[in-house]
């Protein structure tokens, strides 16, 4: 009897096809997100080239426009995931535990050489980037990446300290004033060792990547007796509490204590003429990325002068592409705490992979915290 057979193997199939159409319309519904897109080809419609995939993004807290996320998504078609992170040990160990969970990274300077000599990098398609004319060749080619093979620049700024005007001494201008007993209980410091203990060795005069003993036994002695002083180690609400007036005294990212400053006028920058740390940070894609075609797209849609102008603009960070510098705002461009003078920088000095040295900071931030 070959009718109900046929009816029934009909029947089999049209169930499933409906089970497959639910459920891609479940997967419709959803908007489209999680891992079942990424394996979908890219849409064939030219003016979305990257619809239905989604791009995975970990950069530093308040630090893009989102604006510009939304826009992205809207030339693409792609979706962006953005998680934060707030200091470079938070990154280092994510990439440790398997970075590929991302497409797009921010790592500082700092963070780069452990990244590259870890393999944990993948090398850029400079085809794909041609907004890198834009960047100004001086932040090109640094010690951390000759020849730019993993990262592309992305901000770069100072350490600063953030004070309220009304409660601090006006003539406060350098770190000296984090450690001052008549802030007390309105101090807060950055929550990263390698940046405090570099601070902390530069208000001593000392230099600032020393792992000698003897120096970081004053260091320890500094910190110690300020612990009592600090309301927070933080590496991000610094800002929030900057505004809200909680804090007098922060030791923060220049361009967050200047988000600050824009909502909370008292809010004054100090970026010691004696000398701070100069740091940059760049944007690369992790080994294993399942979006790098998109990755560079995203990297590269941040290099335009215009998108590039108008992030400098929301972050307050100075920028090192050169054809975004002319369309950034002039009061930004004229402010010292954003773009220091030459001699300050001058007299700025980067953060150095002290290897296992390092063991060293940590032991004595434990200890300290
Ligand atoms: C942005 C912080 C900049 C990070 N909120 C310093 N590398």
């Amino acid at each position: 009897m070959n009718v109900p057979t046929t009816i029934h193997v009909d029947r089999t199939r049209i169930a499933a096809r409906l089970a497959w159409l639910a459920a891609s319309l479940v997967l419709l519904a959803a908007g489209c997100g999680g891992h079942a897109n990424d394996k979908e080809p890219a849409a064939s419609d030219p003016s979305r080239p990257f619809a239905g995939q989604t791009l995975r993004v970990f950069n530093w807290s308040d630090y893009i426009d989102p604006d510009l996320l939304k826009e992205f998504e809207a030339q693409t078609g792609a979706k962006v995931q953005y998680d934060n992170f707030a200091s470079d040990a938070e990154l280092e160990t994510k990439m440790l535990a398997g970075g590929s969970e991302y497409d797009v990274i921010f790592p500082s300077d700092r963070s780069m050489t452990p990244l590259v000599k870890k393999g944990l990098l993948a090398p850029l398609d400079k085809s794909l980037l041609p907004g890198m004319k834009h960047l100004d060749p001086k932040f090109l080619d640094a010690r951390f990446d000759r020849g730019n093979r993993y990262s592309v620049p992305y901000f770069w700024g100072t350490v600063a300290v953030g004070v309220q005007s009304d409660k601090v001494d006006k003539d406060a201008k350098d770190f000296k004033v984090l450690f001052d007993p008549k802030y007390s209980g309105h101090i807060t410091m950055l929550d990263d060792p390698e940046n405090v203990v570099a601070i902390v060795l530069l208000s001593l005069n000392l230099p600032m990547n020393s792992t000698k003993d003897e120096d970081l036994a004053k260091v320890k002695a500094v910190l110690k007796a300020q612990r009592p002083l600090v309301q927070a180690y933080t590496s991000d609400a610094f800002k929030d509490k900057l505004i809200s007036g909680d804090a007098w005294v922060a030791l923060g990212w220049s361009g967050d204590i200047l988000q600050a400053r824009e909502k909370r006028a008292s809010v004054r920058v100090i970026v010691p003429s004696s000398g701070s740390m100069i740091w940059a940070d760049s944007m690369a894609i992790p080994v294993g990325a399942k979006q790098p075609k998109l990755a560079h797209a995203f990297i590269d849609f941040l290099l335009g002068p215009e998108v590039a102008a108008r992030n400098a603009n929301f972050v307050r960070y100075p920028t090192p592409n050169a054809a975004a510098r002319a369309k950034v705002d002039p009061a930004l461009r004229s402010d010292p705490a954003v773009y220091p003078p030459a001699d300050v920088l001058d007299r700025c000095q980067w953060l150095e992979d002290r290897g296992a040295d390092i063991s060293k900071i940590e032991r004595l931030w434990r200890e300290i915290k």
